[in-house]
């Protein structure tokens, strides 16, 4: 197990890598690029940079979340061919640098949807949540509200430029129901994987949050029958999962240590996501500090589902509060970060020494 922390590179995270060093424990960052538009192929230059300010800082970066899917290959038009292209020369030139794991998702048009980016918790924190009522609302507003509330920070899969025109992205997945979407993955990890397997990359998709249909879009990564789905559509250890918590935990019927417990032993769990989330009523729900007591996750079932299974992949604390006067980008401080972090791999050490 290799414990990591997200990193967005020194124009987009005012966190140093120095200070994620100093986090007891931490071996690596996980970052991207994210100045290469969605669909072109990631440039060796840029990548040597990245992963060559991680080595200074003394970490690793075996990890890259994400590497983003063009809309055009999640609705299956016929320019997909050149985007996955393109997507296969990435994952060389990533594997050329060390990469490992790339974590990617598969949502129609939002990566992540929130109501709240600044829900303010008894004890003062600041975190995100998310409520049903705060959707039912036009498209345009919902989108609005996340961008400006993003405290100033430009947030992945939420690209105002291709959000501007968030009307005509939904009529271009018009007819994209769940099974075409499920052809269209089929089909993109037919053609990525097995150039993963020559160069030793391991595919990790995102399940979707929350983990069913928002505004009527399909949704094919959802609960443990869609992820045993795609193990088995292209079956390879390549093509594997980011198992995130959070995200299969908001939806309760979700059985997240038995999903954890199975895809770690099917060694298919290559990136984990580790963060409690407290149901507040029906699927409502806001992101509270890891501590089992704060939320509705047991962490320490979570963490032993993965240890007991044999888990030798990569993990990170997910998103933290703002706590002790810190601000940013809404989930990616350092403080609640680095105690999630210690937490965890508090528990680890308990289950080692069981
Ligand atoms: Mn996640």
């Amino acid at each position: 197990m290799q414990m990591t922390m997200r990193w967005f590179g020194p124009e987009q995270d005012k966190i140093p890598l120095e200070y994620i060093r100093q986090v007891p424990g931490v071996e690596g960052v996980v970052g991207a690029l994210y100045d290469v538009p969605v669909g072109e192929t990631w440039p060796k230059d840029k990548i040597r940079a990245l992963v060559d300010q991680a080595h200074q800082a003394g970490l690793t970066m075996e990890v890259i979340e994400s590497v983003n899917i063009h809309d055009d290959i999640k609705i299956g038009l016929p320019s997909r061919d050149r985007y996955i292209a393109n997507y296969q020369q990435t994952i060389r030139h990533l594997a050329e640098f060390g990469v490992k794991v790339i974590c990617y998702n598969f949502m129609p048009v939002f990566d992540w949807m929130k109501t709240e980016m600044n829900y303010v918790l008894p004890d003062g924190s600041v975190t995100m949540a998310f409520e049903k009522k705060g959707i039912d609302k036009s498209l345009e507003e919902v989108v609005k509200e996340v961008l400006d509330n993003a405290n100033g920070f430009a947030l992945p899969g939420w690209e105002p430029e291709r959000l501007a025109q968030v009307q005509q992205l939904f009529a271009k997945y018009d007819g994209v129901d769940d099974d075409r979407l499920r052809e269209n993955l089929a089909y993109f990890l037919q053609a990525v994987i097995p150039v993963c397997e020559e160069v030793g990359v391991k595919m990790a998709i995102h399940p979707d949050d929350p983990p069913y249909s928002i505004f009527g879009l399909p949704r094919v990564v959802k609960n443990r029958d869609d992820l045993d789905w795609i193990c088995q559509v292209v079956d390879s250890e390549a093509n594997g999962i980011t198992l995130c918590t959070g995200s299969i935990a908001e939806d309760p019927a979700n059985d997240v240590y038995q999903i954890l417990a199975e895809f770690t032993r099917r060694k298919r769990i290559h990136f984990a996501h580790v963060r409690n989330i407290k149901l507040i009523q029906d699927k409502d729900f806001y992101e509270s500090a890891h501590l089992s007591r704060c939320g509705s996750l047991d962490m320490y079932q979570v963490m032993k589902a993965l240890y007991d299974n044999g888990f030798d992949g990569y993990i990170r604390s997910d998103h933290g509060r703002f706590i002790w006067g810190e601000t940013g980008r809404p989930g990616y401080g350092l403080y609640d970060r680095a105690v999630g972090t210690n937490y965890l791999l508090g528990l680890w050490e308990a289950l080692q020494k069981r």
